[in-house]
Formats: C-alpha cells, structure tokens, sequence
C-alpha cells in the first residue's frame, strides 16, 4: 500500500512475531477459560505497545495511529481478546484523557497508562443508555471540593485492571449537561462486580463498575471547570477515533480467518484433488481476500485522516461497518470451507466468528454506524 512506510511494517513484523509465537499458542485454552493473560499484557508493556501513538513526552512511542491500527490488526489476527484489550486501552481509556484533559491531568495519567503501569478503561453505556449514548443516568453532584458519583457502567472493557475508568455522568438535569471525568481504581464506593461470561473475546475483561457515593476530587472533572457539560461530545469524538479500532480489530480477524482457510484449501483432497481447485471454494477465498483488502483501505485511511487531524466521524463508521461485516464473512467462510474442523474449537476458526460479532455491537452497533453515515449524507429529515 502506498501510504505504508518502513516504521508501519516494523510495527506489524514485530507484532505479528509476538502473536504467533506467544499469542497463539494458548489462545484455545484461553477462550475456554476465560483467563486474561496477565504475562502477554506484561510482553505488549515491554514491546512498548501500550502507548504506541502518544507521544514520547508522556511516555508514548510517538508513532501514527496507522501505526497502532497495524498493532491492534495484527494483535486480532490471532487474538480477538487481546485485540480488544490493546483497543480498549488505548482509544478509549486512555486518548480521551490526553485529548481532552487539563495539563495536570495529562501529566498525571497518560504516561503511566501509556508505560502500562495500569491499563485505562471507558465508561459510558449503562442499562438504560446503549446506543442512546445520551440516556445517562449515573450523576455527579458537587459537594465541595468533590464531586459525589451515584449509578454504573456496563459492558466495561478491562474492568478490572484498569488503574482508571473515564466516564460520564448527568451534572446538571435542567438544562440537561453530561460531563467526564475520571476516576481511579481502589476509590472507596467505586465497585468492580463480576467478570461477564461472553460468547467471543472471552480472554477479555468486560465488567460492571458500580458508583455508590463514590467521591471523586474537583480536578477529576476531565478538561477541568471550563468544561462541564462537554463529556458527551468528548466521548462521541472518542469513539470516532475508537472506531478506527474496531475496524482494525474485524481487519485483523478476516486475515486471520483466511491465513487460516488458504493452507487448509490447498492441502484438504476430496474427490481425488485438492479442494482449493473447485471453483466454489477458489472462489470463495478470492472473495474474501478482495474484501479484506478493501476493509484494509478503509481502516488505514481512517487512521491516517485522525493522524492529520481532519473530519473522522464519516470514515470511521464506514471503516468499522464494513471491516465489522468482512469479518462475519471472512470467519464464516473459513468455517464453511474447513467443514466440520470449523466447527472444532482446536482449528480456531469458530471462535473467529464468535469474536467477529463483537465488532458489529461495541463501539457503536452497525446500525448506529449506518445511523452516522447517513445522517451525515443526509442531514436530519
Ligand atoms: N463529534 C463531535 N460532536 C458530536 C459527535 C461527534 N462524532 N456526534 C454528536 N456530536 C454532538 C452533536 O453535534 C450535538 O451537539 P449540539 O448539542 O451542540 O448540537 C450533540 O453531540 C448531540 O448529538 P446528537 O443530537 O447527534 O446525539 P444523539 O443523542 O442523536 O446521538 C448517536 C447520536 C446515536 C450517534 C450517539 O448516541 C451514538 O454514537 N450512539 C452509540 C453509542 C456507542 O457507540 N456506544 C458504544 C460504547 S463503546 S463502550
């Protein structure tokens, strides 16, 4: 591809050397077991994957979010769970907080999140506010120099590891006001509750986080007092740049999904030949490669318009919904041409199609991505 340079392949040769040789040997098991791989987090934080786009004064690599996008796609190739993870990371937790937040709290957060000390965490859907992102009903209410938290956030990605959770919450009712802020781990009255038991990305962390009176400082209002009642825009501009991720993630599923189907087509006999000579099933993989390659074209141009900081929302949606439904395909072609072995968990593929699926509901479902797009096309009728 045109746009990629020498760091982009670096990135994805180094990343793709961790996948398949540390990543993917105990991934079957991992989905089985549900266990987070607390050692492959400890290999990514020394990879430095943790931090890949920030830049270097907050203890970032300082490289593109092509960069990250390549990471996370090569991450998922492999690992639906660890792909989600990194994205979950670094998108959501830990880009709104070096976006929007003061000085301070930059200084403060981004370079130990982007080091790995801790991983970060994004709080925004609760029972009653999924794609209705602005249905919120956790509160904050100033008291002081605090501000007192009452409701809970579901469907949390790394839950229970990060050492914080931006989130948003209702600071005024009339007129209506939603601002972010940002709380830490081990603050009394913020609860973490159980691992969720889900069909794909099981490796995962997905968790509810619970505000009982949970008092938070003053300065933990992300962007600071001139900001109140920004955190809904905050976190739709986060999640025009999260989708990026998604689509990388769904990218790097449909590729692993074919890396899978190729060899398995050319070495499988039936009939006296092999099954990649029938028309049926060559044609198949060409459909599926033709596919992936136009998700990759889309992705990478999303992650390079955020790198020059244009307009992203139209690209981004485009980029997750197609790259989100290449997925489903992809994975269900690789199951349909290994036959019954893809239906077997030990030849991967199976669970490609259970972690696919996430990416056409987190992040914005594909039908909100089509509500996006077309409002953009359209305007409000
Ligand atoms: N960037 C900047 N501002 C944005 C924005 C974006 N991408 N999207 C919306 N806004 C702004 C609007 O411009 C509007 O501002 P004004 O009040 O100043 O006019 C404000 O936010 C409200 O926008 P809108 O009226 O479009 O909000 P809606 O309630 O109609 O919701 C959708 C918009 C459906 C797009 C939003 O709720 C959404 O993305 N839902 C999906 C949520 C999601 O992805 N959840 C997954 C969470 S992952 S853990």
């Amino acid at each position: 591809m045109i746009y990629l340079r020498e760091e982009h392949e670096m990135i994805r040769e180094a990343v793709r050397d961790f996948a398949v040789n540390e990543v993917e040997p105990g991934e079957v098991e991992r989905d089985a077991s549900q266990e987070f791989p607390h050692h492959l987090l400890e290999m990514m934080k020394d990879l430095g994957l943790l931090g890949i786009p920030f830049p270097e004064e907050y203890g970032g690599a300082g490289m593109d979010v092509l960069c990250y996008a390549i990471a996370v796609e090569e991450l998922s190739r492999v690992s639906g769970s660890l792909g989600l993870t990194l994205a979950a990371h670094v998108s959501l937790g830990t880009s709104p907080i070096y976006e929007f937040g003061t000085d301070e709290q930059k200084k403060k957060y981004v370079p130990a999140l982007a080091a790995g000390e801790y991983l970060g965490a994004f709080g925004l859907t609760e029972p009653n506010a999924g794609s209705d992102a602005a249905g919120t009903q956790t509160t904050a209410v100033r008291d002081g120099d605090e501000w007192v938290i009452n409701g809970q956030k579901i469907f949390v990605t790394n839950g229970s590891l990060a050492g914080t959770l931006i989130f948003t919450a209702v600071t005024s009712r009339e007129p209506r006001q939603i601002s972010a802020f940002i709380v830490e781990k081990g603050t009394p009255g913020f609860v973490v509750g159980k691992k969720e038991d889900k069909l794909g990305c099981r490796a995962s962390d997905t968790r509810v986080v619970f505000f009982e009176d949970c008092r938070i400082p003053a300065e933990n209002l992300v962007g600071g007092e001139s900001e109140l009642g920004k955190g809904f825009k905050f976190f739709m501009k986060t999640l025009d740049g999260g989708r990026i991720s998604i689509g990388a993630m769904a990218l790097g599923i449909a590729q692993g999904a074919l890396d899978k189907a190729i060899p398995h087509v050319r070495e499988r006999k039936q009939f006296g030949q092999a099954i990649g000579s029938f028309q049926g099933v060559s044609h198949r993989i060409a459909d599926m490669a033709t596919e992936i390659q136009a998700a990759r074209h889309l992705v990478y141009n999303a992650a390079w318009l955020k790198d020059q900081g244009k307009p992203l929302e139209h690209h981004s949606a485009t980029a997750k919904l197609f790259a989100s439904e290449v997925a489903m395909r992809a994975a269900d072609s690789a199951i349909q041409v290994l036959g019954a072995s893809g239906y077997m968990r030990e030849y991967h593929v199976e669970r490609y199609l259970r972690d696919a699926k996430l990416c056409e509901i987190g992040e914005g479902t594909s039908e909100i991505q089509r509500l996006v797009i077309a409002r953009q096309l359209l305007g409000r009728l």
